[in-house]
């Protein structure tokens, strides 16, 4: 009998069908963040980054330009396995000629259309996007959508507008609605004169941004942030003010894994919303000791996640994303390396006798729960994973493809 044969008899044993969590892991989209590959930096000129978030290391082999960046992308999602989307920022358009004449205000769908080419070329299943409001000049006093002066305010608000009316045009071609994801850096280092004009003006900001939208190809998202570097004393995007702001305006909350305080924890807030909310987006991270970004590894806290989304049968109602950048080791590496954790986390998920454990909850049977959830953590996981990956025409000898690519792509790169 084959591993996997074996393995699936014992989870048998439990209650779990392996097949059945086969078949649903590989429904669930994951959307691959394309800022990995160039430390977060993008195509419209912008060499460094700003607005609180960082990226370390120089690990040589950055994506510069389009054709890099996808190409890297190509080869890392050949390495990644289960149904992916490509997650966009506006700072990646594909300028052409226009580059230096055209600003982040004015931007079209034309510039992502090779974008759109490379998704369906690819076998990428949906796009996202999200306006990119840092690392741009017009970023005054570290502010865009709460921004005092007026025509700061408004150059930031028609880049929202621009970028909505982009997504319904990504959306349509791929057959697939847009998560439109909104974040801005706007904060104080030090303790504020004024809390609240700031947040006014970011909720006139987000009106005018949603004023008029495609309803059936776009779905717009809030992401709310602790602090940033820099940004450490106030947030105008905090955490009561998107999630209520998005309650009001029926639209989506993004809940990141890196924007809280250290002891609360995503997990729990995913259910907190779907007792309200159609639909919850996340960007999946891993935070260490801040907002570090570092790569997603298969962690408690992210099979806690998992476990949330897939108890609770939300896997079309929880948009994943992932959101890391790692510049000090291989890009390519740190990507696959973050998009397998997720996909492993969902499976561990998926086996679970998640009806039996939530009985023995109800009937206050916690002695019996501890020790079956003890029990489920040393099952053949990884049995039932190589069958995944092979199912896929893939195994878990993946680096050697990585270091392949860096012997003959990326080291040639200046
Ligand atoms: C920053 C936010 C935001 C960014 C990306 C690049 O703290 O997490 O989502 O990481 O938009
Ligand atoms: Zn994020």
């Amino acid at each position: 009998m084959s591993r996997y044969e074996e393995a699936k008899k014992m989870y048998a044993a439990y209650g779990v069908d392996t097949e059945e969590a086969l078949r649903r892991l590989k429904e669930i989209p994951v959307s691959v963040h394309c800022w990995q590959g160039d430390d977060v930096l993008g195509f419209d000129g912008s060499d460094s980054l700003s607005g609180g978030i960082q990226t370390t290391g120089n690990y040589p082999g950055k994506a510069v330009g389009p054709e890099q960046l996808m190409a890297d992308i190509k080869k890392a999602f050949s390495l990644m396995p289960g149904k992916k989307r490509l997650n966009l920022h506006a700072s990646y358009a594909v300028l052409g000629a226009d580059k230096g004449k055209v600003d982040r205000d004015a931007y079209t769908y034309k510039y992502f259309e090779p974008w759109v080419k490379f998704a369906k070329e690819n076998g990428i299943s949906g796009i996202d996007f999200n306006p990119t409001f840092f690392a741009h000049p017009k970023m005054k006093d570290g502010l865009s959508l709460s921004s005092p002066d007026e025509p700061t305010r408004k150059f930031w608000v028609d880049h929202g507008k621009a970028c909505m009316k982009i997504a319904a045009e990504l959306g349509k071609a791929m057959g697939s609605p847009c998560l439109v994801n909104i974040w801005i850096p706007d904060g104080y280092k030090d303790i504020p004169a004024d809390r609240l004009s700031p947040r006014l003006r970011l909720k006139k900001s987000l009106d005018e941004i949603l004023e008029d939208y495609d309803k059936e190809w776009v779905i717009p998202a809030v992401e709310s942030k602790v602090f940033g570097i820099g940004l450490e004393s106030y947030t105008v995007g905090s955490n009561e003010f998107y999630q209520n702001y998005a309650a009001k305006a029926g639209i989506c909350c993004l809940l990141d894994n890196g924007h809280y305080h250290p002891t609360e924890v995503v997990s729990d807030k995913i259910p907190a919303l779907l007792a309200f909310y159609d639909k919850v987006a996340l960007h999946v991270t891993r935070p260490v000791r801040w907002d570090s970004d570092h790569v997603v590894l298969f962690e408690d806290e992210l099979k806690e996640i998992a476990k949330e989304i897939i108890r609770n049968g939300a896997e079309q109602k929880v948009l994943i994303g992932l959101d890391y950048f790692d510049a000090s080791i291989n890009r390519i590496g740190a990507w696959v390396t973050g998009e397998r954790s997720m996909q492993k986390a969902l499976l561990f998920a998926l086996l679970l006798p998640n009806e039996t454990l939530k009985e023995l909850q109800d009937t206050a049977n916690f002695g019996k729960l501890m020790y079956l959830n003890e029990e489920l953590k040393l099952l053949p996981l990884g049995d039932i994973w190589n069958e995944y990956l092979a199912r896929q025409g893939m195994n878990n000898e993946w680096y050697a493809e990585v270091e392949k690519y860096e012997k003959e792509v990326l080291s040639l790169r200046k």
